[in-house]
């Protein structure tokens, strides 16, 4: 775990804010879960559970200004950047009163006022995103950063090469975010790349970087914050690697026949919530009902999202076609067949 230094230095009220920011996102997600047995939520669903650190950490780095670009596991990036839980569960449900009016669902999730752009279902899609949003603010002399959230899986893919090379090579302001779950769907990171030590990447393209552990919202907070501050210092690039681990299948239909469940025991010693409330009430910051006033603020926020969410409405039928582009030259009928 961080320092004690580091921790006394963030003070009690938003070490306090860390820890409520990550029961809010595992206590949504556990709601998502209960929901997608019901039928009320469909299709993809990935949970994020176990890696709440990661957002809520990075997120304390990053001003209103600041952009994010995330991946299809992104609902705790979207919670922690303060998109509103309400429209989060109401895209969930595929509610027009959603971030994404209804038709992105969990994977898309995208939200213009806090500058969060997705919920990106390619893997490594969202880099050259990243690269382009940078490039556009550079361009113009705005002093913003984007953080650039993605899995270990996206290092094996060619975009993740050529936008690190870019984003250095024109010293862009990215922050490289990976979070590394050892596993991309069933696949054991060193089954699938030559190269396990992630943040070593980021020096062939003469990138400043870091592995963080990512199981310590503390030690991410305070890694987020130096990377930061070296981006709008230098304008160039900072890559950091989060260790993580999710406790969850990859996405709802997946038996987890690659992973053994002590392997899964192992990593939930490591579970950055009691981790983090074991330490406040050892040192007397975290007081007895402090954590079950937390919880019902949680489960009111929550329940509140879910009653908007069954509130909200299906997209007209006639709507569909609405925002569908037709390829020119082809006629409208023939494209909407
Ligand atoms: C370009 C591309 N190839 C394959 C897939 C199928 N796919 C979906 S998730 C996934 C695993 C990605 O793993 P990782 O980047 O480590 O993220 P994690 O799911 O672990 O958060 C794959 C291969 C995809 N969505 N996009
Ligand atoms: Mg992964």
């Amino acid at each position: 775990m961080t320092a004690r230094a580091d921790k006394v230095h963030l003070g009690r009220e938003h070490l306090i804010g860390l820890l409520r920011q990550m029961l809010l996102i595992r206590r949504f997600e556990e709601r998502c879960v209960e929901l997608y047995s019901a039928g009320k939520i469909r299709g993809f669903l990935h949970l994020y559970i176990g890696e709440e650190a990661n957002a809520v950490g990075v997120m304390q780095a990053l001003g209103p200004e600041d952009a994010i670009v995330s991946t299809y596991r992104e609902h705790g990036h979207a919670l922690a950047r303060g998109v509103s839980a309400r429209a989060i569960m109401a895209e969930m449900y595929g509610k027009v009163e959603g971030t994404s009016r209804g038709r992105g669902g969990s994977m898309h999730i995208f939200d213009a006022a806090t500058r969060f752009y997705g919920g990106n279902a390619i893997v490594a899609g969202g880099l050259p995103l990243a690269v382009g949003l940078a490039l556009a603010d550079k361009m113009q002399g705005r002093n913003r950063v984007t953080a650039c959230i993605f899995g270990d899986g996206a290092a094996a893919e060619g975009e993740f090469h050529e936008s690190l090379n870019l984003a250095a090579l024109w010293k862009l302001p990215v922050l490289f975010v990976c979070e590394n779950n050892y596993y991309a769907m069933g696949t054991a990171l060193a089954r699938a790349q030559s190269q396990t030590d992630l943040a070593r990447h980021a020096e062939s393209y003469a990138m400043p970087a870091e592995a963080v552990d990512g199981m310590d919202v503390v030690a991410v907070e305070v890694a987020a914050h130096r990377a930061v501050a070296a981006v709008r210092q230098d304008g160039g690039p900072y890559f950091l690697e989060n260790r993580t681990y999710r406790f969850r299948a990859h996405s709802m239909f997946d038996p987890e026949l690659y992973r053994g469940k002590a392997e899964v025991e192992e990593w939930k010693k490591k579970d950055p919530i009691p981790r983090l409330e074991t330490w406040l009430t050892e040192a007397g910051l975290l007081h007895a009902d402090d954590l079950p006033r937390m919880e019902e603020a949680i489960s009111a926020e929550i329940e509140d999202a879910v009653a908007f969410a069954e509130a909200g409405h299906w997209e007209p039928v006639e709507d569909l076609a609405r925002d569908v582009t037709t390829p020119p030259g082809r006629p409208e009928r023939e494209a909407a067949a």
